[in-house]
C-alpha cells in the first residue's frame, strides 16, 4: 500500500513537511482549491501543487477530488462542456503523474454530519450523525454549512437545484453517472489515471435527495456501468460502515480481489441508536473489522492507495473539523501496523 495524507494546499496550516514526518509517507492527496466546479485546472496550479508537496519529497499522485458538476449529475443538457472540461483535466492531471482520482456522485451536498465536536468522555471531540437532529436542520435556509460542502451555492442556487432534482430519482442519477462514465473512462485509460469514486457519506438518500453509491448491490451496478481497471473505487470504510447491514470487510476483499479498489479511506465508526460517530481509527474504539479490513487488502496483494480518514479533535488542537493533523497521524500510524502485522503474520 502508498500511504498519503490529505493536505489542502498552500492554505493548510497542516504542510507537507508536517505531513512527510509521518512514518512511511508517499503521497499527500490534494486538489485545486480556488477553481469553481466545472471549470479546468490551470497547468501552473497543478505544478505549483507539485512542486510544494515535492519540497518535503512528496508525490501528488492522488487528487481528491475533482468535483462533478451538477449538471452533469442533473443530466442537463449543458453537461456535455463540463464533461469536457472534466476530460481535460483528467489529460493535466495524468501529465503531471497523477495516479488515482476520486470524486464522488452525491446530488448537491457531499458528506453530511449534524453536529461536528461531540465532546466524548475523554474529551476529544468528533464528528457524529444523529437522525433526530437532522429533523432540525433545513437544507434550503442557505445558513447551513459543512467543511465537505460546495459552500458557492446561494440561497437561490439551492431553491433551484432541489427543484431541477424532483426530476431525477436514483435510477436517472445512474444513468447519468453512466453517461459521465462512457465519457471519461476512455480518457483516464489513455492517461494512466485511476478513477476512484467515493461512496455516498452516509450511504443513504438525505434531504430526499437521491444516492446510489451504498452498498454491494449498487457498486456492482456501478462497476458494471463501464467494465474497466480504470473505472474504480474509493473504498470509504466509515462511509459504507454507516449501515450496518455493509459487511465492510466483505466489500474490501471482493473489490480488492477483483482490482477495483484504487484509494483506501481507512477509519472507523461507532454505530449508536439512530445514527454514528465518528471514533479514533482504532478498532476497539468503534464497530468496524479493522484488522479484517486490512488483512482482506494484504491478502488480495493491494497496492493502492490509503489515506487516514477524519480524526478526532484531540489534545487542544482545532481547526477543520476531522483534518486536524494529530489524529489522524495516530491513525497513519495504526494502519501502518496493522499492514506490517498482517505482512508479517500471511508471510509466515
Ligand atoms: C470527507 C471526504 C469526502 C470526499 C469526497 C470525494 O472527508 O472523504 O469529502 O473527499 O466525497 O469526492
Amino acid at each position: 500500500m502508498k500511504l498519503s495524507f490529505r493536505w489542502y494546499g498552500e492554505q493548510d496550516r497542516i504542510t507537507p513537511e508536517m505531513i512527510a514526518q509521518i512514518p512511511n509517507m508517499y503521497s499527500v492527496v490534494t486538489a485545486v482549491y480556488d477553481v469553481p466546479v466545472g471549470e479546468v485546472w490551470s497547468v501552473e496550479s497543478i505544478e505549483r501543487l507539485k512542486a510544494r508537496a515535492a519540497l518535503a519529497g512528496l508525490r501528488t499522485e492522488v487528487i481528491e477530488s475533482v468535483p462533478v458538476h451538477e449538471d452533469i449529475k442533473l443530466g442537463l443538457p449543458t453537461r456535455d462542456k463540463y464533461i469536457e472540461a472534466y476530460m481535460e483535466n483528467i489529460r493535466r492531471l495524468g501529465k503531471a503523474g497523477v495516479k488515482c482520482i476520486c470524486y464522488n456522485f452525491m446530488p448537491v451536498f457531499d458528506w453530511t454530519r449534524t453536529q461536528l465536536d461531540k465532546r466524548a468522555q475523554d474529551g476529544s471531540t468528533s464528528l457524529v450523525y444523529y437522525a433526530k437532529q437532522l429533523e432540525h436542520m433545513q437544507p434550503l435556509s442557505g445558513d447551513m454549512a459543512l467543511p465537505g460542502w460546495d459552500s458557492s451555492y446561494q440561497k437561490e442556487d439551492l431553491k433551484r437545484l432541489f427543484e431541477q432534482y424532483k426530476a431525477v430519482d436514483s435510477e436517472k442519477l445512474f444513468d447519468n453517472l453512466g453517461y459521465f462514465l462512457r465519457a471519461v473512462i476512455p480518457v483516464a485509460e489513455q492517461c494512466g489515471v485511476n478513477m476512484a469514486i467515493h461512496p455516498d457519506d452516509p450511504p443513504w438518500d438525505i434531504f430526499g435527495l437521491p444516492r446510489i453509491i451504498t452498498d454491494e448491490a449498487h457498486i456492482d451496478r456501478f462497476l458494471k456501468l463501464v467494465d474497466s481497471p480504470a473505472n474504480g473505487l474509493t473504498l470509504c470504510t466509515g462511509s459504507l460502515g454507516a449501515d450496518g447491514r455493509n459487511d465492510v470487510v466483505k466489500l474490501v476483499d471482493k473489490y480488492s480481489r477483483m482490482g477495483r479498489i484504487h484509494f483506501m479511506h481507512i477509519r472507523n465508526v461507532k454505530l449508536v441508536e439512530g445514527g454514528f460517530e465518528e471514533t479514533a481509527h482504532e478498532q476497539r474504539c468503534g464497530s468496524l473489522n479493522m484488522a479484517g479490513i486490512v488483512e482482506a487488502l494484504v491478502k488480495n496483494g493491494f497496492d493502492g492507495y490509503v489515506r487516514p480518514d477524519h480524526g478526532r479533535m484531540i489534545w487542544g488542537e482545532t481547526g477543520k473539523p476531522g483534518y486536524g493533523l494529530y489524529d489522524r497521524a495516530l491513525g497513519a500510524c495504526y494502519i501502518n501496523g496493522l499492514f506490517d502485522a498482517a505482512q508479517h503474520f500471511l508471510n509466515a
